[in-house]
């Protein structure tokens, strides 16, 4: 009788311990909550450009709403979405808010530049402030590498005008890429206008075909003059990435490629202390051209939240 009362306890203890290692072995880790963290695109008003009405697809009767569902597609197959020419923005929303944590590295936004391929987006963030889940709160830009730079532009604006698809074409007397060099007409507030081209291997409309007869865009306008061709000839056209806080401007594992929320400043230049971001918008910073190469226009295929726990 003792012993087996013994046995029993022994056993009963043996029982607690097997359960004790099994609820161990099978406990949910409480940090992080999360492994993974989604771009959601709440806008895309992407300028002219030689991907636009094809990264995303427009289809006759798509609106605004449609190439949004289209754009978040992209991104969920990691495809590029293409914002045009200057001024073209992207509007996404994460999943989690992406916390400030230390002056470290807070997130990427991802894009396809290639060694002396740059074509740098501007990126805002925005906390959600008022809390309904909506992009309706202040945005602070990042300041990158050329913020300060005497020669970036505030306060700049471009309309680009619907083009004629049947008006005459253009075609250059010095490059035979390009079939149209009178193509998309534009204008900015500093005096400027000029033309946006149509090249030889894109060959639908450039000009958003969901949009009026004009869209203008505004923001910062960032240097172009190291947008060259080093050939003479047309064949070696370069854009050399800027030194650091841009989309679309380092390859993707390249550290320089990689943003802090830190450096986020407010309209007058002053840096502000956010605990976390919750929107991004993504816009294209210069008006460039680049021969057979097109427009520098900015694309993004998603966002890398570098805070997530390594897993
Ligand atoms: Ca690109
Ligand atoms: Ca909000
Ligand atoms: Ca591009």
């Amino acid at each position: 009788m003792k012993n087996s009362k013994l046995w029993m306890v022994a056993g009963l203890a043996l029982l607690a311990a097997c359960s004790k290692k099994e609820s161990v072995t099978n406990v949910t880790p409480v940090d992080p909550p999360h492994t993974t963290n989604r771009a959601m695109v709440l806008d895309y008003q992407p300028a002219p450009g030689q991907f636009i009405n094809q990264a995303p697809e427009w289809v006759a009767g798509n609106s605004d709403q449609d190439l949004i569902a289209k754009a978040q597609t992209s991104l969920d197959n990691n495809n590029f979405v293409c914002l045009g020419g200057y001024g073209g923005y992207i509007v996404l929303g994460m999943q989690y808010a992406i916390p400030n944590v230390d002056d470290q590295y807070s997130f990427l936004v991802k894009g396809n530049a290639f060694t002396n391929w740059a074509e740098p987006g501007i990126i805002l963030v925005s906390a959600d402030t008022n809390n309904n889940g909506k992009p309706d709160d202040e945005w602070y830009e990042i300041a990158g590498s050329e913020y300060n730079s005497s020669k970036t532009i505030r306060n700049y604006q471009i309309t680009y005008f619907k083009p004629d698809e049947k008006k005459i074409a253009t075609p250059s007397k010095t490059d035979n890429n390009l079939s149209d060099t009178t193509y998309i007409r534009w204008k900015d507030n500093i005096g400027r206008s000029g033309y946006l081209s149509k090249n030889i291997y894109h060959s639908q409309s450039y000009y958003p075909q969901w949009k009026g007869d004009s869209i203008t865009f505004t923001g910062s306008l960032l240097s172009a003059e190291n947008v060259k061709d080093l050939s003479g000839t047309g064949v070696n056209w370069v854009s050399p990435a800027l030194s650091f806080g841009y989309a679309d401007n380092w390859a993707n594992d390249n550290d320089n490629a990689k943003i802090k929320i830190s450096w986020a400043v407010d309209k007058s230049g002053k840096k502000v202390n956010l605990k976390n971001i919750k929107f991004i918008k993504v816009y294209t910073g210069m008006r460039a051209e680049a021969g057979w190469l097109g427009e520098v226009s900015t694309e993004v295929t998603g966002v890398t939240d570098l805070t997530l726990k390594q897993q």
